[in-house]
C-alpha cells in the first residue's frame, strides 16, 4: 500500500529506455527497463555462484570460492570450471550494478532531482570495474582479477599487497585510506550534531541550524554549514572510492616493484645533495 503523500510522486516518464512499457511499480518498487535487467543479472549471477559452489569442495559460507582463470588463458575465454564461471559471474555483476545505476537515473529524472546518487554509486562501480576489468586487461590476463569468496578475496588482497612488499607505501592507497577515515569522521560529527540538536533535554525545544553553526563556531571557530557538510561528505566519500581505484590500477601496470622503493624519488631530490 502507498503512503498518503506517495501518490503525487509516482509520476510517469523520465525513462531512458523502454518508454512506457516498464514504467510501473510493484508494491513500493519502481520497475522500469533497468529494474528488469537488474533482476535478470542478479538472479543469473547468484544462480551461477550457487551452482559453482555446488561443484566445489565445500558449502562452508566462509570457504566457498569461485576463482578467476589461470594466467595462461590470458584475456581469452576459459573453460567453465577453470575460471569461465568467474568470467560469466563478472559479466552478470557488471550488468546488475550498471542496471541499478541507470534505474537510479530514471527515478531521479522522474522526481526532477539531480543525478548525485547515481553518480556516487558509479564511483563504487568504477572501483569494482577497475579491479576485475581495467587492471586485468592492462596486465594481460583475467587471472589478475580477484576471486569471489569471503576468505579467498581476503587472501588475494593480502597476497597482492605483499607482492608490492608494503602496500601502505602506495601513495594512492595512502590517499584512499585517509579519505575513508575522513568520511567516517565527518559522518560521525554530522550524525552526532543532528541527533544532539533534535534530542534536547526533556522539556527543551528542538534546536535549529543556528545552534549547530554556533556549536562548531564556539569549538573550532568555523562551521561549514548544513548544506556544506553534505557537500564535504560526498566529496570525501567519492574521493575514497576514486583513489582506491587509482591505487590498485597503478600497482602492476605502472609500478611493478615494491612500493617503499617508489619513494626514492624523494631521497633523490637535488635539494638534499
Ligand atoms: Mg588496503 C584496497 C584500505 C591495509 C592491500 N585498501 C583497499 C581499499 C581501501 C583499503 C582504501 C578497499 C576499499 C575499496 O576499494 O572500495 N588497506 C586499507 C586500510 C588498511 C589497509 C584502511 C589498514 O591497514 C588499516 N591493504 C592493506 C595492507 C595490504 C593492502 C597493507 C595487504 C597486505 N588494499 C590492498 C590491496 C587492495 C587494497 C591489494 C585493493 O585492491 C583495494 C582497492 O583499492 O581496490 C579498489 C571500493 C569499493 C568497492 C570495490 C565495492 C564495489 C561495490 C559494488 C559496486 C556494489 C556491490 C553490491 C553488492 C554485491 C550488493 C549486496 C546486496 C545487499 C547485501 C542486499
Ligand atoms: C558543521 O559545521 C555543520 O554546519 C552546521 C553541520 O551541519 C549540520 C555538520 O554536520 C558538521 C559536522 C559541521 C562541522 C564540520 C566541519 C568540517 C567544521
Amino acid at each position: 500500500s502507498m503512503l498518503s503523500f506517495e501518490r503525487k510522486y509516482r509520476v510517469r516518464g523520465g525513462t531512458l529506455l523502454g518508454g512506457d512499457l516498464f514504467d510501473f511499480w510493484v508494491g513500493p518498487f519502481y520497475v522500469g527497463f533497468f529494474g528488469v535487467t537488474t533482476i535478470f543479472f542478479s538472479v543469473v549471477g547468484t544462480l551461477l555462484i550457487v551452482w559453482g559452489a555446488s561443484q566445489g569442495p565445500t558449502w562452508n559460507l566462509w570457504q566457498i570460492n569461485i576463482a578467476p582463470p589461470d594466467l595462461k588463458y590470458g584475456l581469452g575465454m576459459a573453460p567453465l570450471m577453470e575460471g569461465g564461471l568467474w568470467q560469466l559471474i563478472t559479466v552478470c555483476a557488471l550488468g546488475a550494478f550498471g542496471s541499478w545505476a541507470l534505474r537510479e537515473v530514471e527515478i531521479c529524472r522522474k522526481l526532477g532531482m539531480g543525478l548525485h546518487v547515481p553518480v556516487a554509486f558509479s564511483f563504487a562501480i568504477l572501483a569494482y570495474f577497475t579491479l576485475v576489468v581495467v587492471r586485468p586487461v592492462l596486465l594481460g590476463a583475467w587471472g589478475h582479477g580477484f576471486p569471489y569468496g569471503i576468505m579467498s578475496h581476503l587472501d588475494w588482497v593480502s597476497n597482492t599487497g605483499y607482492q608490492y612488499l608494503h602496500f601502505h607505501y602506495n601513495p594512492a592507497h595512502m590517499l584512499a585510506v585517509s579519505f575513508f577515515f575522513a568520511t567516517t569522521f565527518a559522518l560521525s560529527l554530522h550524525g552526532a550534531l543532528i541527533l544532539s540538536a533534535t534530542n534536547p533535554a526533556p522539556g527543551e525545544p528542538v534546536k535549529s541550524p543556528e545552534h549547530e553553526n554556533t556549536f562548531f563556531r564556539d569549538t573550532i571557530g568555523y562551521s561549514i554549514g548544513t548544506l556544506g557538510i553534505h557537500r564535504l561528505g560526498l566529496f570525501l566519500a567519492l574521493s575514497a572510492g576514486f583513489w582506491s581505484a587509482v591505487c590498485i590500477v597503478i600497482s602492476g601496470p605502472f609500478w611493478s616493484r615494491g612500493w617503499p622503493e617508489w619513494w626514492t624519488w624523494w631521497l633523490n631530490l637535488p635539494v638534499w645533495r
